[in-house]
């Protein structure tokens, strides 16, 4: 028996460069499911994220979606992060969490339609965890798509959303995840760009 996914997602890794690559030639596809058990198959499978060498990514996004600021479907999205230091081996507890909540779908209302994935990036002397999101709450440029409802509507929206990451993190109340534009990221060519709004 196949207990379905109410969403087909799909596994991508980021391999360390070795020398000079770009972006895109690091990012590899690795698997797509749509049931909780092919989920456990490939989770027990698959190298944990405290094993991987620095600088790897896993990205975990419904399938269709390029875990990439230049998807047509990131582009005017943004993402919850949250930075674990002190050594950069990853909680695989707070990963593997973090991967049941978004494809069991409890990170946000059902038709908020906001989550398009989740990221580990494990880096020197930190790991990070990412969630990211279709809008980013901000006004919509003219001519462009406008993210449904008001500016004011689409930021409550991602905070409600930013608060069970942050459950799921299991953070205590005094630290904060922090919302950025994956505008702002490209423009600044780091994913560091100073944060929106936290919670
Ligand atoms: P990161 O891995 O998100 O964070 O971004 P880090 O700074 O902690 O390692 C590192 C770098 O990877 C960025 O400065 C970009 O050069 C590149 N990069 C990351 N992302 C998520 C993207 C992306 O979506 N598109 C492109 N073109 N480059 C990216």
């Amino acid at each position: 028996v196949k207990h379905a996914l109410q969403n087909a997602w799909t596994l991508w890794f980021t391999k360390p460069p070795s020398g000079k690559q770009d972006w895109n030639e690091l990012l590899k596809e690795v698997i797509s499911f749509d049931s909780v058990e092919e989920f456990w198959g490939i989770y027990n499978n698959i190298t944990s994220a405290s094993e991987l060498a620095q600088k790897s990514d896993y990205h975990l996004f419904k399938k269709g979606v390029r875990p990439e600021w230049e998807d047509p479907q990131n582009k005017l999205g943004g993402r919850w992060a949250y930075t674990f230091r002190g050594g950069n081996k990853a909680n695989d507890d707070v990963w593997l969490h973090l991967m049941l909540a978004a494809i069991g779908e409890t990170l946000e209302e059902d038709n908020d339609n906001e989550v398009m994935g989740v990221v580990v990036n494990i880096r020197k002397g930190f790991w990070r965890v990412g969630l990211w999101t279709r809008t980013a709450g901000q006004a919509p440029k003219k001519g462009a798509a406008a993210p449904e409802g008001s500016q004011e509507e689409g930021k409550k929206r991602l905070e409600t959303i930013g608060k069970r990451f942050k459950s799921v993190l299991q953070l205590p109340d005094a630290e904060q995840v922090e919302f950025s534009g994956h505008a702002d990221s490209a423009h600044s060519g780091s994913s560091r760009a100073k944060a929106k709004f936290s919670v």
